[in-house]
């Protein structure tokens, strides 16, 4: 049952089991080791802490890009038929009308892994075209999730806890605003998710983008 973050975001609670959660776990160490390697995105001249492999689209700061000319210049690999089948999935099931759950097409995975150090300031996601819902995924140890407003990116906000197996969709007015990963909490990840330290999340987008 989803329960509401904000206006147009959508929290499930252990949205995908033990096994499913395993599965993508094994689907990330095979992304991660290429065509493009998962790397830290280097923004204003500072690599993040946090390591993103895409599907799809490959995002770099701040614009998307069918090879990657910031790493390998290697073409990414090509966004799943598995991971449109689970987007509009969630969609449906955060309570999304029936003809927007038919549209909706992500054609782009941002896939992030956190150490225990690592954190995501924050920040709006507005390379996109689209402005259709941004689907998230968590597997591994729990993190601190910070969601803010659309107009001050300091103030007010709410912290939740995303744990393995956590669905959150943001659309509506929460799909502009403001949100961050403030803490990894180490030790979290439960036995069989497929991760024995650290954090996976996947973001499923669609970026609007032509061909
Ligand atoms: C709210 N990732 O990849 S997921 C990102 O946990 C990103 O890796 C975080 O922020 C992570 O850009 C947060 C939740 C999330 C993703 C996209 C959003 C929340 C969002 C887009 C709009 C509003
Ligand atoms: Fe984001």
């Amino acid at each position: 049952t989803p329960v509401a973050l904000a206006p147009g975001a959508s929290l499930i609670r252990g949205w995908l089991d033990l096994d499913r959660q395993a599965w993508i776990a094994d689907r990330f160490r095979e992304w991660a080791a290429g065509p493009v390697p998962i790397r830290a995105a280097t923004v204003r001249g500072h690599p993040m802490s946090v390591r993103t492999v895409c599907l799809g689209w490959h995002w770099q700061p701040y614009r998307y890009t069918r090879d990657a000319t910031d790493v390998n210049g290697a073409r990414v690999l090509p966004f799943p038929d598995w991971l449109v089948r689970a987007g509009r999935r969630a969609l449906a099931d955060t309570g999304h009308d029936a003809g927007e759950v038919e549209r909706y097409t992500p054609d782009t995975a941002l896939v992030n892994f956190y150490d225990e150090h690592a954190r995501m300031g924050m920040h709006q996601d507005k390379d996109e075209v689209s402005r259709a819902p941004v689907v998230s995924l968590s597997i591994g140890d729990s993190c601190t999730f910070r969601l803010g407003n659309t107009d001050d990116r300091n103030r007010p906000y709410t912290d939740v806890t995303l744990e393995s197996g956590d669905l959150v969709v943001f659309g509506g007015p929460s799909r502009l605003a403001f949100h961050g990963v403030t803490a990894i909490h180490p030790g979290t990840a439960p036995p069989g998710c497929g991760l024995d330290a650290g954090r996976i999340n996947l973001t499923l987008r669609e970026t609007g983008m032509a061909g």
